[in-house]
This record gives C-alpha cells, sequence and structure tokens, in this order.
C-alpha cells in the first residue's frame, strides 16, 4: 500500500474519481436530473460500468444474487477473510452525483493500490444497488442481503408503476429463490470500512476535509393518513368543515417544533391531499414522516411526543388520523479500533488531528453491521453540505486527501488485523 508520497499518483486519481463520478452522474433515468434506481436498466448499465473499473483495477469481479457489484483481491494466503469496501450506486429523485458513488470509487483506487498477494486479508469492494430505497421503499436491500437480513416481506413491494420487487429481480437476470446466496458469513469478513460524503454542513464549518464517523443515527419512517370529510370549497362553511390538509399542515408544524425542542431530526418529504381538486376540500391526507437521532431513546421519545399532538390536533378538527411504521433501523456505533484506524489514516493524510462525527444520514454500513464490524469516513460537502440535490459538491482536492487517508486507514486496519492473529 503506497500513501501519501505519491501525490502526483494520488492527484490523478483524485482526477479519474471525479470524472468517473460525472461518468455515472450521466446515467438517469429522469431526462436534465440525476435518479437511478434498483434494478432499472440505468442499474444495469451504472453496475456494468463499475464492474470494468473494478476490472482495471486488478479485482476479479461478479454480482452477487441481490445485483450488488463486487470485486475482490486474494491477500498472503488463500481464501483469507476479506476487508470489505464499499458504499451503494443508486440514488434519490433529483440527486448529487457523490451519495454513494464517491465510496465506491474511493474503494476501488484504494483495492488498486493493494498488491495482490500482501495484505494479511482479502481486500473487497462492493457496490450495492438498493441504499436509498427510493424505487419500493425497502432501504438498504441490497446491503441487508449482504447481511443476511433480507425481509421476504420485500418481494411483494411495488414501484410506482406496480411492478414487484420480485418481478424486477427477474427482469434485472436474477432469480429470487437464490437471494440467500447473497449473505456472508461474520468468519469470511474482516470488517467493513465506508467512506462518504458528510451530507452536512460540520465540516465545510470547521474547515475540515475529513472526518472519522463514531456512530450512525438510527432511523423511523412512518406513513400518515390524516382523515376528514371532503366537500364543496364554497358551499361548506368553516363551522362544518373537516379539513385534513388544514390539520396535517397544523400537525407537520408541530412535529418541527416538537423535533427542535428535544434535538431530534424530523422531516416530512412528501404530503399529498385528495380528492385533490382545486375546489373541493381536502378529506384525506397521505404524508410520510423521517425521525433520527443521535440515541434511539430520543428519537422514540420525539415519537411519543407527535403521537399526542396528533391526537390532540384531530380531535379539535373531528378529524382522525393513522400511522403505519414503513422503515427502522437503530443507531449503529462504528468499532472503536476501525474509528482508530481512520482516525490514523485521515492523520497520515492530513497531518492534524481529524474531527469525529456522528452521522445524521444512514448508510449501507448500517445494515453490514448486522455480519461486521464497521467504520466509516466522512469527506467535506460543499455548498453547507447540501446533499439528496444537484447541488451536492466535492473537491479534488478533498477527494485527493480522502483516497491517501483512505488507504492509510486500510493499511492500519491491516496492522491491527495482523496483531490480532
Ligand atoms: O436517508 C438517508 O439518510 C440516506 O441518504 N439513505
Ligand atoms: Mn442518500
Ligand atoms: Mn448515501
Amino acid at each position: 500500500m503506497n500513501g501519501a508520497s505519491q501525490s502526483a499518483e494520488t492527484a490523478q486519481a483524485a482526477r479519474r474519481i471525479m470524472a468517473r463520478a460525472d461518468a455515472l452522474g450521466a446515467i438517469s433515468e429522469t431526462p436534465g436530473a440525476l435518479t437511478r434506481t434498483h434494478l432499472t436498466e440505468e442499474h444495469r448499465r451504472a453496475a456494468k460500468l463499475v464492474a470494468g473499473w473494478m476490472h482495471e483495477a486488478g479485482l476479479a469481479v461478479w454480482t452477487d444474487a441481490a445485483g450488488n457489484v463486487c470485486g475482490r483481491i486474494e491477500g498472503a494466503g488463500p481464501e483469507l477473510p476479506a476487508l470489505l469496501l464499499g458504499s451503494h450506486i443508486d440514488t434519490v429523485p433529483d440527486a448529487g452525483r457523490y451519495d454513494g458513488p464517491l465510496g465506491v470509487l474511493l474503494a476501488i483506487e484504494v483495492a488498486a493500490r493493494a498488491a495482490p498477494g500482501v495484505l494479511p486479508f482479502a481486500l473487497e469492494v462492493v457496490a450495492f444497488g438498493d441504499e436509498e430505497g427510493t424505487r419500493f421503499g425497502t432501504a438498504l436491500s441490497g446491503s441487508r442481503a449482504l447481511a443476511g437480513s433480507w425481509d421476504d416481506a420485500w418481494w411483494d413491494c411495488t414501484d410506482a408503476s406496480g411492478i414487484s420487487l420480485r418481478t424486477a429481480f427477474e427482469r434485472f437476470g436474477l432469480d429470487p429463490r437464490r437471494l440467500p446466496d447473497a449473505a456472508r458469513e461474520p468468519k469470511d469478513l474482516v470488517a467493513y470500512l465506508e467512506a462518504h460524503i458528510e451530507q452536512g454542513p460540520f465540516l465545510e464549518q470547521a474547515g475540515q476535509p475529513l472526518a472519522v464517523v463514531s456512530s450512525i443515527a438510527g432511523a423511523r419512517r412512518f406513513a400518515l393518513t390524516v382523515t376528514g370529510r371532503a366537500g364543496h370549497a364554497g358551499g361548506t362553511p368553516y363551522e362544518l368543515r373537516r379539513d385534513a390538509l388544514v390539520g396535517a399542515s397544523e400537525l407537520v408544524v408541530e412535529i418541527e417544533r416538537i423535533g427542535q425542542e428535544l434535538d431530534v431530526i424530523a422531516t416530512v418529504g412528501r404530503m399529498h391531499a385528495y380528492p385533490g381538486g382545486v375546489n373541493v376540500i381536502p378529506g384525506r391526507v397521505e404524508l410520510s414522516l423521517d425521525l433520527r437521532a443521535e440515541f434511539d431513546a430520543d428519537r422514540d421519545d420525539a415519537w411519543g411526543r407527535i403521537q399526542e399532538a396528533a391526537d390532540q390536533i384531530t380531535a379539535l378538527r373531528d378529524l382522525e388520523w393513522s400511522a403505519q411504521e414503513t422503515y427502522r433501523a437503530d443507531a449503529v456505533q462504528c468499532a472503536d479500533w476501525l474509528q482508530q484506524a481512520v482516525e490514523e489514516g485521515i492523520r497520515a493524510a492530513c497531518g492534524d488531528d481529524p474531527l469525529t462525527l456522528w452521522s445524521r444520514a444512514g448508510h449501507d454500513a448500517m445494515a453490514v453491521a448486522g455480519v461486521a464490524e464497521v467504520g466509516m469516513l466522512f469527506v467535506r460537502c460543499g455548498n453547507q453540505g447540501v446533499s439528496h440535490s444537484p447541488d451536492e459538491t466535492v473537491s479534488t482536492g478533498d477527494v485527493a486527501l480522502a483516497l491517501d487517508a483512505f488507504t492509510a486507514a486500510v493499511r492500519a486496519v491491516a496492522e491491527r488485523y495482523a496483531a490480532r492473529s
């Protein structure tokens, strides 16, 4: 493993990473915006590009039974457990081009630097196909398959056009019956390291390029429904209205107030009023709720307060409300020894002591933690840390530092692992 001494090579590799992020960013199912979702033809094209780059880096490449693209170089002996590096290549709608792909591209460059037969473990790279869950609502499904925590209920999830995950799997050329083959054994994995953009403003505010990640916030997501009575916009006096949209709107503002009071991150990302006529009082509103916090207990306290608020608001307005939990992933701690290795890597690349941040965003590392210890490296986002937006940005200089830090972190993991063995 060569480190920061080859800054010319690092700078060239960083430019290659940025060019490849642009190439992936051009593969989209929505003209004029970047949207690339699970098991689409765009996913297939992106996976093919990534597989080719893994091959160029000298990795043996395959697609696992869940559609994740995988690559491997052997260590200093046959069939050694693998240190897994990776992230995802799917996106949210109208996404930025670095959320996910940057981690995959950094991992490929680190693997390309690792001479086969030298490390005390094999080195694997994985490009997960469904971290966001945009198409089927099945967040982390690719990494959950690898971790052996796949939920068979997902097979019947459908996309906006009614295609089930099962059908999409088969059309993609995958056999749902073989899905369990994607699961890895703990004995076959040393650990998992993921490099990812911060998706927040803290590194930019601190003037730092990289950070160690201490933990990943647990998230709970709900589909809420507020029900009133549809009516004529002209003929219905206020005192007879049971307006679901006004009630839902009052709840949305209260959700934000509770989140701020309890220091919990609460977001309503989607809200639809039905029947949707401009001259009809909405009789039903469906809205999403995404709740996260550094500690699960705080997140769950906020959910309790939000339920009380919904009861009060709907009672006063003669409305009803209901909730269905659609996603839950509890907070994950990054292993101390991996945090130390990432910290050592950042110090080797940047010189000074790095920041340590907890991740407000969810990551595949949350799922992989079910089968291996995990560590993460954050890379500064520009534009006040904006992400899940085409304004998402990173600098080539920070990517170069991230590559040297990630390389040195893998070397530090190898030293610690060899000392344990
Ligand atoms: O929602 C998240 O935090 C991640 O980007 N999927
Ligand atoms: Mn994301
Ligand atoms: Mn991501």
